[in-house]
C-alpha cells in the first residue's frame, strides 16, 4: 500500500472512531420490554423495576429493531392528556414509529383505556411491520379520524384484539387504516361510533394497495356499519382462538 493510500486509510479509521454516528449508529439486538405497572406517569426510562406501557413504547421506538413489548394482565388507564405537539409518544396517544410486537395476555384481561382524552394507539408512517396482540383498545376519542386505533403507511396486524367503545367525529370510530396494509385476525370490533355510522367500525383510505382485511370472528366488517351506542356496556368478548 502506497503512502497516500495508507494515509487515506488511516484518516478513514480515525474518522470512524471519532464520529461513529456519521456512519449510522449500530442498533442493539431486538429486546423484550416488559411492562411492570399499570400507571401512566411522566415517562422516563423503561426500567425493569418500573416500566409503564408508554415508557415501553418509547423504548421500542428508539431503534429500528423489531422489539417486543410484553403487557401483563391489567387495566392500563392512560392519563397523560393534551400537552401540545403530535406525534409524540410522551403524551396523549401511544405513537409507534418502529417495528414492534405489543403482546397482551388477552383482550378480556389486558385493557388499554384512553379515558376519552385522545385515540389509543397510532402507528406512524415508516414503522414497518407492527403487531398488536391480545389486548383491548378502548376509551379512545378524537375530534378527527381514528378514535381507537390508526395505522398510517405501515403493515400492521391486529390479532386477538378487541376494539370497543371508541369514538371519532370523523372517520374510523374504532380503526382507521391509511396508506398501508392492515390485517385483523380473530378480533372483535364493536361498540364504536363515528361522524358517519358507515365508518363506525373502521375506515380505509389511501392509494391503490391500501387495504384492510378481516378474518374469522371480527365483528363489524371494515367500512361497514355496526352501530351501537358507545355508552352501552360492551358485550362479552366474542374472541375465540381458531
Ligand atoms: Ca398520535
Ligand atoms: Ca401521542
Amino acid at each position: 500500500m502506497g503512502l497516500v493510500a495508507r494515509a487515506a486509510a488511516l484518516a478513514l479509521l480515525v474518522l470512524c472512531l471519532a464520529a461513529p454516528s456519521a456512519f449510522g449508529q449500530a442498533a442493539p439486538p431486538a429486546q423484550t420490554f416488559t411492562v411492570t405497572t399499570t400507571a401512566d406517569d411522566t415517562p422516563g426510562a423503561c426500567d425493569p423495576s418500573h416500566c409503564t406501557l408508554r415508557e415501553a413504547v418509547i423504548a421500542a421506538n428508539t431503534f429500528t429493531n423489531a422489539d417486543t413489548i410484553s403487557v401483563p394482565t391489567g387495566t392500563y388507564l392512560l392519563t397523560i392528556g393534551v400537552n401540545g405537539g403530535e406525534p409524540n409518544t410522551a403524551h396523549e396517544d401511544l405513537d409507534i414509529s418502529q417495528p414492534v410486537t405489543i403482546r397482551g395476555v388477552g383482550a378480556r384481561t389486558t385493557i388499554v383505556d384512553q379515558q376519552r382524552s385522545d385515540r389509543v394507539f397510532e402507528v406512524l408512517p415508516g414503522a414497518g411491520n407492527v403487531r398488536i396482540e391480545g389486548l383491548a383498545i378502548t376509551g379512545g376519542q378524537t375530534d378527527g379520524d381514528a378514535g381507537g386505533f390508526r395505522s398510517d403507511g405501515a403493515n400492521t396486524t391486529l390479532t386477538d384484539v378487541a376494539v370497543r367503545g371508541n369514538t371519532a367525529n370523523g372517520q374510523g370510530g374504532g380503526i382507521q387504516n391509511m396508506n398501508g396494509t392492515l390485517t385483523i385476525e380473530r378480533s372483535l370490533i364493536v361498540g364504536n361510533s363515528s361522524g358517519s355510522s358507515f365508518w363506525a367500525a373502521a375506515s380505509t383510505t389511501g392509494p391503490p394497495g391500501s387495504s384492510t382485511s378481516a378474518t374469522a370472528r371480527s365483528a363489524g366488517t371494515p367500512g361497514r356499519t355496526r352501530p351501537r351506542s358507545p355508552t352501552r356496556a360492551p358485550p362479552r368478548s366474542r374472541i375465540r382462538r381458531s
